[in-house]
């Protein structure tokens, strides 16, 4: 029914806790952090906060390594810190999503220890072990023996030797990450038995890590080659594999159709392409109701991967995105009147694994900071699929400055300089090479005010705060018109009003230029009325012209959509004013866009 759709008109709101409200003075945030900054959220106007986790974890990648998923770390508060959060939430109207992270778990887990134990222990199954290879000249659990040329996310193979029981264990993150065997059924048994334990507690839906790496291809063969890292070639043996449908769908029949609850659930699908994004999120099939994709952020990386950065053509980004919303486009009657929904989408520009969405896709030069925000905000939220929004993306929070590599805390990047130096590399070239798409870029704390630490923390910050945080924090920005905050609260807004914006189709206007993004959406009512919305967005300096004899206005006619006939459309929202002043601003699309200025238009 349609209320069980809720989440296609919500927008998600990501908290990453340890950088976003510490209230102990211990430089970590907290959940206690994220109670006390429920009016922000409130104001802002999300449906629903995603967690990242909170659970028992030796931190190893920050919590996405889980010692006792019945728990929550002592970093963190306690469990009932999370049940107040959770009454705080619910009273306000929000929900809350936890992470679930099951391709595997910490090394500490007792799951693990018990496993490792022995090859005879009863848990040795749930994990991935396997002997040497043999080779002449090498002793098993030597460096060539692995038993697949497979690269981790986070430097070096994927296999780590166990001295005790001479075998080998898997694990695609590190070390301390080993992957659970999804093949045993009791491990499949057990994980759904904890997150029936988590709803049954009061949380609204899962954001699953990694969810497509559950299933392996067997037998685990070589990747075509060794590239060092995960996201090479070693990727396609371990991504998508033939039982991951089969799983999700009992994961689904066990755990969330017998609730009957109104819950969300999100697959984090690194390579998920666009023939497979339906297979996972078709609601006819049970098993998610959306996914995240990474093709767009991938724009960002070279043929090195992520620390080997490109700038992204825009062009070929806004294609990206269009090609997800027709892999994803509902089924319509003649008259465009969406009759059934076939998959969803999720929109994102950046999280807690990547760099800061103004800073990667728009201008963060301080002159253009704020509209460029607001600009790529208003892009995202004109796409059809449920919008996510990153702690700090919300004021514009921009990538920081690291000074060595002392300022890095993250593992994937600290692993990836000493594998680097190593290897013979220049150490300042590889520190050059990290900046722009180190996670610790988005990790930095939430800058809530210009006060000491951006009012995060009254101790010393785990990891330092963006320098810029005495002109870019909340306090400057929530209620005060014209701030990127307000531009959001605004595009949350009409998500909630307009049926277009939430519903409507999806139709790319100017594909191929690198310049402007401009999108159609529109939604016939069961009356037959029909509503319009038009983005029109600059994406440089220089601007756009749009009036007569301009070539947009000429490319757009050529699509259809004549600016003449949008002469007394009504103005929801322009980048470059504030939002309540934007509809009084006039009609109609203006003469030109000044640079990065972008304007949503609404006809009826
Ligand atoms: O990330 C998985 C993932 O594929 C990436 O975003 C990855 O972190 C990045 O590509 C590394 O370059 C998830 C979590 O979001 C991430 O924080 C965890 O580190 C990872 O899984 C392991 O749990």
């Amino acid at each position: 029914g349609q209320d069980a759709e809720w989440w296609r008109r919500a927008v998600v709101y990501q908290v990453y806790p340890r950088s976003f409200q510490d209230t102990d003075g211990d430089g970590y945030g907290d959940i206690p952090g994220i109670t006390r900054r429920l009016d922000h959220l409130d104001a802002l106007g999300v449906d629903v906060v995603w967690l990242s986790p909170v659970y028992r974890s030796p931190q190893d990648d920050n919590g996405y390594d889980i010692s006792d998923y019945e728990d929550i770390d002592p970093l963190f508060g306690t469990l009932e810190d999370l049940d107040a959060l959770i009454a705080g939430l619910h009273a306000r109207g929000m929900r809350l999503v936890m992470d679930l992270v099951v391709n595997h778990t910490s090394d500490e887990h007792p799951w693990f220890t018990e496993s490792r134990s022995s090859t005879l222990s009863p848990k040795r199954d749930w994990y991935i072990w396997r002997p040497a290879r043999e080779v002449p000249g090498l002793a098993p659990g030597e460096s060539g023996t692995e038993p697949t040329n497979w690269g981790s996310a986070f430097s070096g193979s994927a296999w780590q030797w166990d001295e005790a029981t001479g075998e080998f264990y898997l694990h695609l993150f590190s070390v301390k990450q080993p992957d659970l065997n999804w093949e045993n059924p009791e491990v499949r048994a057990a994980v759904y038995d904890m997150m029936g334990r988590w709803l049954d507690r009061g949380v609204d839906g899962f954001r699953m890590d990694v969810i497509n790496f559950i299933s392996k291809t067997y037998p685990l063969a070589d990747a075509p080659r060794w590239e060092g890292a995960l996201y090479g070639s070693s990727f396609a043996a371990v991504a998508n594999g033939p039982r991951i449908h089969e799983f999700l769908h009992e994961m689904n029949e066990t755990v969330f159709a017998p609730r009957r609850r109104h819950i969300l659930t999100v697959g984090e699908t690194p390579g998920v392409t666009l023939a497979d994004a339906p297979l996972y999120t078709d609601p006819a099939r049970g098993e998610l109701d959306m996914v995240f994709q990474f093709e767009h952020v991938g724009l960002a990386e070279g043929p090195g991967g992520k620390f080997d950065p490109r700038p992204v053509d825009m062009s070929a980004l806004k294609d990206n995105l269009a090609a997800w919303q027709s892999a994803l486009a509902p089924a319509v009657d003649d008259d465009g009147r969406v009759t059934g929904e076939l998959g969803w989408g999720s929109s994102y520009w950046d999280n807690h694994d990547q760099p800061r969405a103004v800073s990667r896709f728009g201008d963060d030069d301080p002159a253009w900071r704020g509209i460029s925000a607001k600009t790529l905000a208003s892009v995202l939220h004109l796409h059809r699929g449920t919008p996510y929004v990153y702690q700090g993306e919300e004021i514009g929070q921009t990538n920081t400055v690291f000074t060595g590599l002392d300022s890095y805390r993250d593992l994937e990047s600290v692993n990836h300089f000493h594998e680097r130096v190593a290897r013979g590399d220049d150490p300042e070239r590889v520190l050059a090479s990290m900046m722009t798409n180190s996670r610790d870029n988005a990790r930095t704390p939430v800058q809530w005010d210009d006060g000491p630490q951006a009012g995060f923390t009254t101790g010393t910050p785990w990891i330092d705060v963006t320098p810029n945080y005495p002109r870019v924090n909340a306090a400057a920005q929530v209620g005060v018109p014209g701030s990127v905050f307000e531009h959001y609260r605004a595009l949350i807004a009409l998500r909630h009003a307009d049926d277009a914006v939430a519903l409507g189709t999806f139709r790319l206007l100017d594909a191929g230029q690198a310049a402007s993004w401009c999108v159609l959406r529109e939604h016939v009512g069961a009356d037959g009325a029909r509503e319009q919305v038009l983005l029109l967005a600059s994406l440089t300096r220089e601007g756009l012209a749009l009036g007569e004899g301009s070539a947009l206005r000429a490319l757009l006619a050529g699509q259809g959509v004549d600016l003449a006939e949008w002469a007394g459309a009504e103005r929801l929202l322009l980048a470059s004013l504030p939002a309540e002043e934007a509809p009084a601003s006039g009609v109609g699309a203006p003469e030109r866009l000044e640079g990065w200025d972008s304007v949503v238009l609404r006809r009826v």
